[in-house]
């Protein structure tokens, strides 16, 4: 990561500038992906999380500004976009890849109202994960936390530090290999260490003297050697991952070291190599026949730096379904990769990347995805005709009814809708899991979800009624 560091005043002085900014408009070359301003008249500076929140009356999103070390509420209001301080600013350290660095809802957030942060105090140097819980209003900190995980780390860089709940409901958390270089500390393969590693942890449920519980099915449990928090290992510095939204896989983005970034589809109990490998080499030692091969690495004619992305799954009619949209920080190129069955991913170049170094890629609900800079700047959101939630009367489901349409929801959320796709003309949609099972209604002219399901992706379908509840004097 460059280092990029800002006295007040300058931030200031950018603040002015941006006061006057016109609407961002993206020039495109055929084929590839343009980025328009997502919250038009909003400025923030350096976004390491653009996280939606789920269950809202009105969308609301909340954005981590890094070296300011705030929390914004992003939220729609009367057809513009409003930001307020939802926590901060605090004191972290500032030093270029430190300060807030991962924030996670919880998944029954509607409920009790926790999330997760992940953040580098002042005093040298450490590693935290922090709950904390929002107010009765959902707009602002309550003040309350309790800290689930500190770890010390001896160096400013190479901290990771991104976080997402699961579908199983625990929370994940990348930490990178301490720093300095050359894994200089030894945690790459250190099987007892939490630095260069991905962690699974249960934060509901304390237990053995710890602030969170362990996962009966974590890999190492009960291995000697192994700290029983680990998910998977053998990483340098996974800044930037995610799940995708349809099927859970992890999507890692490794910085590399002197010659190659990677990508890595992480499984389970998994070894990525780090220092033995950089990349699909051997680097400082040699692969011991269990490391995993990343699903795409390059080299330095591409940039040094790869900022890990997120998998779109806004609409399933789109050529991009399913594509893995990343970038490097100081390449300043768009790339998607699409798996090839178990080979590696192929890669396409979709277009230079606007207004500074990317440090952040997140979806929405929706699957619009979002990217914050390393500057103070807008937040941009990918743009392009193929990426626009198709019309749900356009799409056709394999029952035969009249279309669908894949949404994130649950718990009580209005499901977002575009107005005028269609979906209003059905008196009802139907709540179907991935599986294809309905499990619940959406009346049309309200959308939302029952209370009893929980937050997650599901397919809606205009739906005729049902032959057990149709109503008295219907077909
Ligand atoms: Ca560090």
């Amino acid at each position: 990561m460059s280092a990029i560091l800002r006295a007040p005043s300058i931030l200031l002085a950018a603040i002015t500038a941006f006061a006057g900014l016109a609407a961002f408009t993206a020039t495109t070359a055929h084929g590839q992906i343009g980025f328009k301003d997502a919250f038009p008249g909003l400025v923030f500076d350096r976004v390491t999380r653009i996280a939606e929140v789920p269950g809202m009356p009105d969308k609301t999103f909340l954005v981590l500004e890094q070296h300011v070390a705030q929390i914004s509420l992003v939220t729609r209001k009367n057809g513009a976009w409003v930001k307020s301080v939802f926590f901060g600013p605090v004191a972290v350290n500032q030093q270029n890849e430190m300060g807030f660095l991962g924030l996670a809802v919880h998944p029954d957030f509607r409920n009790n109202r926790k999330y997760y942060l992940s953040w580098n105090p002042v005093a040298k140097y450490s590693d935290i994960i922090d709950e904390r819980q929002a107010d009765a209003t959902f707009t602002k900190d309550a003040g309350t936390v309790r800290n689930i995980l500190t770890i010390k780390d001896p160096e400013w860089n190479h901290n990771g530090g991104t976080l997402h709940f699961g579908k199983d409901g625990f929370l994940y958390a990348g930490f990178g290999d301490g720093g300095g270089g050359d894994n200089q500390f030894g945690n790459g393969q250190n099987k007892g260490s939490l630095l260069a590693k991905i962690l699974r942890l249960d934060v509901d449920h304390p237990a053995d003297g710890r602030n969170y519980g362990i996962p009966a099915d974590n890999p190492f449990v009960g291995q000697a050697g192994f700290a029983p928090e680990i998910w998977a290992w053998g990483f340098r510095n996974p800044w930037k991952w995610s799940f995708d939204p349809l099927n859970q896989d992890m999507w890692v983005g490794d910085v590399g070291q002197n010659a190659t970034e990677e990508v890595d589809i992480v499984e389970k109990g998994q070894n990525y190599g780090w220092p033995n490998m950089e990349g699909p080499n051997n680097y400082k030692g040699a692969n011991d026949g269990t490391m995993k091969l990343p699903v795409y690495s390059y080299g330095r004619a591409l940039g040094s730096c790869v900022i890990g992305g997120v998998v779109y799954r806004g609409n399933p009619a789109s050529k991009y379904y399913g594509t893995y949209f990343a970038a490097d920080l100081s390449g300043h190129q768009l790339f998607g990769l699409k798996k090839n069955g178990t080979g590696p991913a192929a890669r396409t170049d979709l277009g230079a990347i606007p207004g500074g170094n990317p440090i952040t890629f997140d979806p929405d609900a929706e699957g619009n995805i979002y990217m914050g800079v390393e500057k103070l700047a807008p937040i941009y959101m990918l743009d392009s005709p193929d990426l626009k939630p198709a019309p749900v009367s356009n799409l056709s489901g394999a029952s035969g009814h009249q279309g669908y349409r894949l949404v994130q929801g649950g718990q009580g959320g209005k499901a977002a809708l575009p107005p005028g796709d269609g979906s209003g003309k059905a008196d009802r949609l139907g709540i179907f899991n991935l599986s294809g099972k309905r499990i619940g209604y959406l009346a049309a002219e309200d959308l939302r979800f029952p209370e009893g399901i929980r937050t997650g992706l599901y397919i809606l379908k205009p739906l005729e009624a049902a032959p057990e509840d149709r109503p008295e004097g219907g077909r």
